[in-house]
């Protein structure tokens, strides 16, 4: 089995000051982590996580040698000043609270987010110290958004995945952030990014879109993924039948004399939603007197960061309401609300879940929610209960049958309470069961094993091409010397970078150097074709003495060097459709702030590179299906490339052109080589492997679906590539 590096800011043990020794750590998602059955999923896990500097070295040195079950663990020291402001200032106080929507609670501190990279640089020093070649890196969590970034600049060839434990919220709210750059920078290092929840993951798109800008495109939907957590079910069973849980049922069984339990369970925290959960609970009593007596809350409150003011404030808070909802419903023998402020065992908590007839999850945002699963695994047929859980938790998603509520709405979740205390059996049964099924076959051993067989899946089928190989070359280029070659290439986004305006497009120097000794070869006739009108050809190539035949606008118009003299390859009508097609560019380019026409005679090219990414891709799916509509009778077609739209007469292909030039040239080469980025591109790459009679090697540069054979991975890399060419010919 090959071996996964798990990462989170928590080992699964932290050290215990006043024992002097390690003790298991709480929270979802050691929780979760800590039940992964390697065999079933088919890794062997190590666990690597902060352990601060004032811990006893020798203690760390021990951690390192015990394993925590089957894991081993790895100790990253850090110390513990940069640790408690990396911790609390940027981690909790700034990312915490605006994930979840939290705006208000959000504090910058001048050293957080310095703190915070520090960190994150020596954790990715740590993994790369630490990695094999063949290892799989799966970081966890918010702590840690820069540490795949880190790591793919020192070692591009690991394999990064990265899940987040909490929701990713609108790019409404994420692009408040300072840091948001840099966040999503990192995070399209990763080979996978995975979410519990389809709305995270188009927040996170959105963001990119908006953050990042550019071309959406160049972000492969392969690197994200929704993989919503689960539990270890069979653990959570196997407590149901445990001897320990059934001397707490028994103990609480007889306390409870008949009344019904709601139960909650939950962190101290401010994303839990306690204080409105609790209003909902005293609304219900105000409206149902006659439940006195006769219906109970039981809230666990797990003391969390009770050195935090906000949080002690919190605390407070609840509970002056929790005595205040006593005082005003309770009787000499009626308690409203049993509230404990401390952990249970896993015993005691399994005995609560079974004993309650309802769960109350009231998160105003929760990543997930693993109580919320704990309690549908743990009911029993016989006597199951029933889940209110909140809109706004991962879970929702998943729990498909729970009793939805929207905590803000106090009245309505005082209702709610009364529909699932008063839920038929059969109903009951029916739909927990239903749950508990899905959630004993999707544990959390399978949610390890679909994210890990996705990060580690090769590319589809459709990228069945070669990458050009680290030093630059492709296999076939060692047999070239001496041939005679024909060599087509695209020149935007090949030869030069796009531009924000099309008219700055300048080829870079380097390259300027490489295509003056290409024009020196005397084996290679290099074609440029170009998308291009003939001026802008002209003044980059004809006026800088470089003696290539052009082809421009897709071939339309063609330019030999011999003669001087640029030729008409089709038809002169062939343009009739374009008044009609401006009219409809000029109408949206006057609603698209920065968009713009570009006429090129037999083509003409709407851009939108400039726009609001949102609203121009909306308006441009609208004026490409307009397009369509408008042209079914003329001799024209529509195509979309990378933040254009383009309208150019059917014979304006680079194919055509391509196949002109093959049937009229008198030049027989003996290989032929074509090189494009773009969706106009793909129509020379078509001919030539259709039907060329010499099988042609055709490069596409870029990740993007392709019908080419081989790729280069981006426009910067296409230089080291002719270099390697011309050495070769
Ligand atoms: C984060 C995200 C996401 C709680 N009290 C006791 C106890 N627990 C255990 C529960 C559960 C875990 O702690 C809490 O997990 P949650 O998912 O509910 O919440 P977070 O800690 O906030 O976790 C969350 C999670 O990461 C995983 O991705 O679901 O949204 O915020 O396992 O059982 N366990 C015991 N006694 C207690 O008193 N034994």
């Amino acid at each position: 089995m090959s071996r996964c590096l798990l990462v989170s800011n928590r080992l699964p043990l932290a050290y215990n000051e006043k024992a002097q020794d390690f003790s298991p750590s709480s929270g979802g998602l050691v929780s979760a982590i800590k039940g992964l059955d390697a065999k079933k999923v088919g890794y062997d896990f190590e666990w690597m996580g902060i352990m601060t500097d004032d811990v006893d070295s020798e203690k760390i040195n021990e951690l390192k040698k015990i394993p925590f079950g089957d894991l081993r663990c790895h100790p990253i020291v850090i110390p513990k000043e940069m640790y408690e402001i990396y911790y609390n200032s940027f981690c909790n106080n700034v990312i915490w609270p605006l994930f979840h929507y939290e705006r208000s609670m959000v504090q910058q501190c001048d050293k957080g987010w310095e703190c915070y990279q520090k960190v994150n640089e020596l954790v990715a020093d740590a993994i790369i110290q630490e990695a094999n070649e063949d290892d799989t890196i799966w970081i966890h969590d918010f702590h840690f958004f820069l540490v795949p970034g880190f790591i793919k600049l020192k070692r591009p060839d690991l394999k990064v995945g990265f899940f987040l434990h909490i929701p990713f919220p609108s790019s409404e709210i994420f692009r408040e952030l300072p840091q948001r750059k840099e966040i999503l920078l990192s995070l399209i290092q990763c080979d996978l990014v995975g979410f519990h929840d389809l709305s995270y993951l188009t927040h996170f798109k959105s963001s990119l879109s908006r953050v990042l800008g550019g071309n959406t495109n160049l972000f492969n939907d392969r690197k994200w993924g929704v993989y919503p957590i689960s539990i270890d079910s069979q653990h959570f069973v196997a407590l149901t039948h445990a001897t320990e849980t059934d001397v707490f049922i028994k103990r609480y069984a007889e306390q409870k004399k008949g009344k019904k339990w709601i139960l909650g369970v939950d962190r101290l925290d401010y994303i839990k939603g306690l204080i409105l959960k609790l209003k909902s609970f005293e609304e219900f009593l105000r409206r149902y007197p006659e439940q006195k007596e006769k219906v109970q809350m039981v809230q666990i409150v797990i003391p969390s960061r009770t050195d935090v003011p906000e949080y002690q404030d919190l605390k407070q808070k609840v509970e002056q309401l929790v005595s205040s909802i006593n005082g005003e419903f309770g009787t000499p023998t009626y308690m409203p609300i049993h509230y404990l402020f401390h952990s249970v065992s896993e015993f005691e908590l399994s005995a609560l879940y079974q004993l309650s007839e309802v769960m109350h999850i009231g998160s105003r945002r929760d990543g997930m929610n693993l109580v919320s699963l704990e309690y549908v695994v743990s009911q029993k047929e016989r006597h199951p209960g029933t889940l209110l859980l909140s809109e706004f938790t991962g879970a929702h998603s998943t729990l498909s049958y729970a009793v939805s509520i929207n905590l803000w709405n106090i009245e309505e979740t005082a209702e709610k309470i009364k529909v699932a205390l008063e839920q038929p059996e059969e109903q009951r049964r029916r739909e927990m069961m239903s749950m508990q099924d899905f959630l004993t076959r999707y544990t959390s051993s399978e949610w390890a094993r679909y994210y890990l067989r996705d990060l580690n899946r090769k590319a589809p089928p459709i990228q069945h091409v070669l990458s050009l190989t680290k030093d630059g070359t492709f296999p076939w280029m060692k047999d070239l010397k001496g041939k005679k070659i024909l060599f087509f290439c695209d020149m935007d986004g090949t030869l030069a970078p796009i531009s924000p305006y099309p008219s700055q497009v300048r080829i870079q120097q380097d390259t300027q150097e490489l295509l003056k000794e290409l024009s020196k070869t005397s084996t290679c006739q290099f074609v440029i074709v170009s998308g291009r009108d003939m001026d802008f050809l002209q003044h980059q190539f004809i006026d800088n003495n470089y003696k290539f035949p052009l082809a421009d606008c897709h071939g339309a118009y063609s330019y030999t060097p011999e003669t001087l003299e640029w030729s008409n390859l089709i038809p002169h009508d062939s343009t009739k459709w374009k008044e009609d097609i401006l009219d409809i560019l000029k109408l949206y380019t006057s609603r698209t702030p920065g968009s713009f026409i570009e006429d090129k005679g037999h083509a003409v090219t709407w851009h939108y590179r400039n726009s609001p990414p949102g609203f121009a891709d909306f308006l441009a799916n609208k004026l490409f299906i307009e397009l369509e509509e408008s042209l079914t009778s003329l001799p024209a077609q529509v195509s979309r490339g990378k933040k254009v739209i383009e309208v150019k007469s059917l014979h304006a292909s680079k194919g055509f052109f391509v196949q002109q030039w093959l049937e009229k040239q008198e030049y027989q080469p003996d290989v032929i080589i074509a090189l494009g980025d773009d969706t106009t591109d793909e129509d020379m790459f078509e001919y030539l492997q259709n039907k060329s009679e010499i099988a042609p090697f055709c490069i596409k540069v870029g990740d993007e679906k392709t019908q080419a054979k081989y790729f280069i991975k981006d426009q910067s890399t296409v230089k080291l590539f002719l270099e390697n060419f011309i050495h070769s010919v």
